[in-house]
């Protein structure tokens, strides 16, 4: 079944205002989604390139950049698991233009780590790489928002290996390609960086409410070039 979508671009473009839900019609179990976006049948599974193995032996979580302190943190998986968690509902957006509605997730909240190992006060963005050199930036405001989370369970289990095990990024308010699967390391940068598809012509920023898809969305701010 095709989701078509509401009527909040158009509401947005009326009124100036990004935000959905200002006096539209939605019918009470139907989401509404981003302009542009379709619910598909199941969850799909999407990355570029192979899933990594995992060994908790090995495997490690490193903060690093510009950091507060002067070196730079390197966790482990021992250390991941005894960190603070919390839940999150929330819909899914992927470039592509499927949204997957309602996926729960539970994980470290970015907040408990920008606590815990500090930014320095200069820092604007964070790149969040992956293995095989995946890699997206994130503002920092957006990474700092509550809802961010380094997820390690959906559904209540620990994440299959192709969706993300053992931890993944959820920016929820963003496209999916922001989401990293695989997370090894968190940079904290004060100056702005592209990663992997923002420098392949993918959108800076992401915001799926404002359609952000494509980098030449940026030279005029909204829209396709005239
Ligand atoms: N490491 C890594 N993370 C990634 C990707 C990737 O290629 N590599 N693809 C992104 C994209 S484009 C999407 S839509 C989501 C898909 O998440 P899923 O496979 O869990 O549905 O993962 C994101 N995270
Ligand atoms: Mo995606």
């Amino acid at each position: 079944m095709v989701h078509l979508p509401g009527p909040s671009a158009d509401i947005a473009d009326d009124c100036g205002s990004e935000q959905e839900g200002a006096g539209q019609q939605v019918m009470a179990d139907e989401p509404v989604l981003p302009p542009g976006q379709y619910i598909p049948r199941t969850l799909p599974v999407l990355h570029y390139g192979p899933i990594p193995a995992f060994d908790p032996a090995t495997w490690d979580l490193r903060i690093f950049g510009a950091t507060e302190a002067a070196s730079e943190t390197r966790l482990r998986w021992t250390d991941v698991t005894a960190l603070p968690v919390s839940e999150l509902t929330a819909d899914f957006h992927c470039v592509t233009k499927f949204s997957v509605p309602g996926l729960t997730w539970a994980g470290i909240p970015a907040t408990e780590l920008l606590s815990r190992f500090p930014p320095a006060a200069t820092v604007t963005h964070v790149m969040i790489w992956a293995d095989f050199g995946y890699s997206a930036n994130v503002r920092i405001g957006d990474f700092a928002t509550e809802t961010t989370l380094l997820a390690t369970h959906r559904a209540g289990a620990p994440l299959t290996p192709e969706h993300g095990y053992p931890v993944r990024l959820v920016v929820q308010h963003l496209y999916a390609w922001k989401s990293v699967k695989w997370v090894r390391a968190i940079e904290y940068m004060t100056v702005d960086r592209r990663g992997f598809w923002e420098e392949r012509g993918y959108h800076n920023t992401a915001d799926p409410w404002r359609e952000q898809r494509y980098s030449y969305q940026e030279l005029d701010g909204e829209g396709p070039p005239l």
